[in-house]
């Protein structure tokens, strides 16, 4: 017990337990142990929070966008220096392979606050002018941004939503998920290393009920950006459009990963695993349906089961796992029932399905299933159609282009999807059919921060990245002079 760390809120620059007092624990998913305990925050911190947001916000509107911008380079700077740190608590708090904690998330945690360093400082306002008149957008904060984050890359997510809100000009009220506390309290410490402005980054740990939609109810907060689950983002969005707050919801996936005839088979096979498995599938973006050309069908399965069987499933901290646990033990639950309900849907488990076989003793408590591959389902099947978020993929033959495209958007989902082909262009004209915010071809999760990011149908509403989060984070007025 005495290994336990004690986490509290960060509001108007003060260390505080939550007003009643009361905690919630945070287990290892690796190793089922109760590693730390945060508070158990209600309406009354979310107030204090956002009342310390309130007073921070005229004197941090007034800075230019180049003081602000120098501000997140200020703040990447000091997170760069605890990078190893960052990778170290998000592995024990997500129970993540320790490399991918390293070069994914710590990485892109840095890499967000510079990258809207910069275009904080590249950032112009438009003139229209009109024979008589000319036009100037001004681009204003909003006000008070609450940002509520998710479980599966915490940091990562929430950096993301913190250096653009900031860079426009907004204080923040920002609540984690309860799952995955421990680097969004590191963040809090940077930001009083750096000295920010107290106010202006304010952090309230909870669960959603009690935290999260308080703030996203607040009359005070003016704007809400939410990533996780399709369900929570329709209560939120509820809460939020009472007061007519600017909203952004990232919400779930059920991602094809579309293989034509003419793939190379060898070369894009890492490829196509590291899109159905990264993060233990965990990652709205996951390409957990594969659609495979029927000419292909069996050397694909070959191919694939080859490479998924020498996944190496384990001890996140080890340099050379590939796989870590799940979230939670409900998680673990839910996932291992959708694998029961594809065996009633008639699926043939290729392989997985469980806990990995030969896990070490110190791991036995924790949450574990293999990469799981499922064949022979319908693709309206409930498994091939509902977001699993789990090392769980299901395969379907296609027989042309245009069959792959119709049981692509067989969902009510929209993010993301993949393509791999010989054929570049074929490829990017099929993606233009697909029903999704971001279609890759012949890669996954390339990243190029500026594009936009966000889905359709029932993945959201909204876009962040590059100058759609500058965009969302802030007011654009006009201000029209006749000559
Ligand atoms: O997400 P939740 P959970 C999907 C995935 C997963 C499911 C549920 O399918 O199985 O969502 O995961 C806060 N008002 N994704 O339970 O509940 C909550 O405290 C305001 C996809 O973790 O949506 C946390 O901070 N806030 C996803 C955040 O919302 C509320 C990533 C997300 O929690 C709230 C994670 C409420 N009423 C899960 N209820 C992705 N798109 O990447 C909860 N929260």
């Amino acid at each position: 017990m005495s290994d336990v760390i004690q986490l509290s809120n960060f509001i108007a620059g003060n260390w505080q337990p939550s007003l009643c007092e009361h905690w919630i624990e945070n287990i290892s998913p690796a190793t089922g142990e109760h590693i730390a305990n945060i508070p158990c925050s209600t309406d009354e911190d979310i107030d204090l929070a956002v009342e310390a947001a309130i007073d921070a916000a005229d004197e941090w509107a007034q800075l230019s966008l180049k003081e602000r911008a120098d501000w997140l380079e200020r703040i990447a700077g000091a997170l760069e220096e605890r990078a190893d740190e960052i990778a170290q608590l998000e592995s024990l708090d997500t129970g993540k392979p320790i490399t991918l904690a390293r070069n994914v998330d710590a990485a892109r945690s840095v890499a967000n606050f510079r990258f809207f360093a910069e275009q904080g400082r590249e950032f112009e306002s438009e003139i229209f002018e009109m024979s008589d008149a000319t036009n100037r957008v001004l681009y204003k904060p909003v006000g008070v941004a609450g940002l509520i984050t998710p479980w599966n890359l915490p940091l990562y997510l929430l950096s993301w939503k913190v250096a653009p809100a900031l860079l426009m000009g907004n204080t923040i009220v920002a609540k984690p998920s309860e799952m995955t506390p421990m680097t969004a309290s590191l963040l809090a410490e940077v930001m009083e290393e750096v000295d920010l402005p107290r106010g202006v980054f304010n952090l309230v740990h909870g669960n959603g009920l009690d935290a999260g939609a308080p703030l996203t109810s607040h009359p005070d907060v003016d704007l809400i950006s939410f990533t996780g689950g399709t369900t929570t983002g329709r209560e939120v969005a509820k809460s939020a459009s009472s007061g007519f707050k600017k909203l952004s919801l990232e919400l779930g996936g059920k991602n094809a990963t579309i293989i034509r005839e003419d793939v190379d088979l060898e070369s894009m096979i890492p490829g196509i695993v590291r899109a159905s498995f990264l993060n233990q599938g965990q990652v709205c973006l996951c390409g957990s349906r594969i659609l495979i050309h029927e000419s292909i069908y069996d050397s694909f399965i070959d191919a694939f089961l080859n490479a998924v069987s020498d996944m190496i499933v384990g001890d996140p901290s080890d340099e050379d796992t590939e796989l870590g646990a799940l979230i939670s033990a409900a998680h673990r639950d839910k996932v291992m029932a959708y694998i029961d309900l594809a065996e009633e849907e008639g699926g043939d488990i290729l392989c997985g399905g469980g806990a990995p076989v030969g896990i070490p003793d110190a791991f036995e408590h924790g949450f574990w299933i293999s990469p799981t591959v499922i064949d022979g389902l319908s693709p309206d099947s409930r498994c091939a159609t509902e977001e699993i978020f789990g090392p769980v993929v299901t395969l379907h033959p296609f027989a042309d282009d245009s069959e792959a495209i119709e049981i692509a958007n067989m969902t009510d989902y929209g993010l993301a999807g993949s393509i791999w082909t010989q054929d570049a262009e074929a490829g990017s004209q099929m993606a233009e059919k697909i029903e999704s915010g971001m279609i890759w071809v012949n890669c996954w999760l390339h990243r190029d921060l500026r594009v936009p990011f966000g889905g359709v149908k029932n993945s959201g509403v909204g876009r962040e990245g590059g100058r759609w989060s500058l965009s969302f984070f802030s007011e654009a007025i006009n201000i029209c002079v006749k000559r």
